[in-house]
């Protein structure tokens, strides 16, 4: 079932979320849970449900889960399951918003292996029932705040990426995870152009990894994550731009210096290593003190928070840092 750890902060979803919404969440879940079902036994609702089943390809929550009392939510409409899976940034498959929702179907995720590298004791191969405890599933509501001045609200499903980390033991060399995205030219129409240099490298220090924040998902909306999100494996980093959030996890590296992320080397005075979210902290081409909401009208926005809310749990990861100069 759900586990959770209790933190001050942590406030009970019936306490954070007005009760009409609390009522109108609990039914998108189970409506959610119900498809997931029938994905599962081989039916096939509708050609867009197609790739967001897993078709019993890679492990899926299960759908009777209830996450109705996560712990860890926003006090937020979530944004609606065609936005989640049709408005998405996976450049594997090309820069449009709609790729890679029409693309990604052509990405092999069967018998999904990922490597371990580096400063850790456990390394080798791993099956993804090996570094994920699906019996011990959770959901989370984080807002992803993309660095394009966006941002939506996802029911995440998943594990806490420190939990996955203890699995791997790294040692007191590891200061810093990369994460690396799995890459086939031939099923990704995307990486045959250098828009990044690929594979899609994301890294976290260690400190910032182990932060009880830092998610590992493989599920959204309470079923299997569908390709265009990352598929069968992704990272989300909630108080981090939503690049940070790599997807399609294929390799894990514990090292010992700061790896050069994907979006450091396409341009590296636009996209820091940190890239935590911050309002005060402008891309050179656009302010990133407020964003838009995806889903809710074409006006629709927010002011961005400092650490996309997280201040509380996060800010000390980063005292006496100069945030400007480690945007
Ligand atoms: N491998 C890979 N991971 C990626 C990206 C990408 O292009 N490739 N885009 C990132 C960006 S910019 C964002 S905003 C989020 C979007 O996640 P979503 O499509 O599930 O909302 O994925 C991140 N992870
Ligand atoms: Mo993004």
């Amino acid at each position: 079932m759900i586990t959770r750890k209790s933190a001050p902060w942590q406030l009970p979803i019936e306490a954070a979320t007005p009760e009409h919404l609390f009522f109108n969440r609990r039914k998108i879940i189970k409506a959610a849970g119900v498809l997931g079902v029938g994905a599962l036994a081989g039916c096939n609702p509708s050609s867009g449900e197609a790739q967001t089943a897993s078709g019993g390809a890679y492990p899926a929550p299960e759908a009777d889960l209830d996450f109705s009392e996560s712990a860890y939510t926003v006090n937020d409409d979530l944004t609606s399951y065609d936005a989640v899976t049709g408005y998405n940034n996976f450049y594997e498959f090309g820069t449009g918003k709609d790729d890679p929702a029409r693309y990604a179907d052509e990405m092999t995720v069967t018998d999904w292996k990922v490597t371990v590298d580096g400063r850790a004791n456990n390394t080798g191969e791993f099956a993804l029932t090996d570094l994920v405890d699906y019996g011990a599933l959770e959901e989370r509501v984080y807002r992803l705040r993309c660095v394009e001045a966006w941002s939506m609200v996802v029911p995440w499903v998943g594990v806490p990426l420190s939990d996955v980390i203890a699995k791997l033991e790294p040692t007191d060399e590891a200061k810093y995870v990369k994460f690396e995205t799995y890459l086939n030219p031939e099923e990704m129409r995307g990486v045959r152009r250098n828009v990044l240099d690929w594979p899609y490298v994301e890294g976290l220090r260690m400190d910032e990894a182990m932060n009880e924040l830092a998610f590992v998902a493989v599920g959204v909306y309470g079923k299997a994550l569908p390709k265009q999100n990352g598929a069968p494996v992704r990272i989300v980093v909630p108080w981090k731009y939503g690049f940070k959030s790599a997807k399609s996890i294929a390799r894990i590296s514990f090292i010992s210096d700061q790896p050069r992320t994907a979006w450091q080397k396409a341009q590296a005075n636009e996209y820091g290593f940190y890239s935590n979210v911050n309002p005060t902290v402008s891309h050179p081409r656009w302010s990133q003190a407020s964003e838009r909401i995806i889903g809710a009208g074409p006006f629709a926005r927010r002011d961005t928070e400092m650490f996309n809310g997280y201040e509380d749990q996060v800010a000390h990861l980063y005292e006496g840092m100069d945030l400007s100069e480690n945007f």
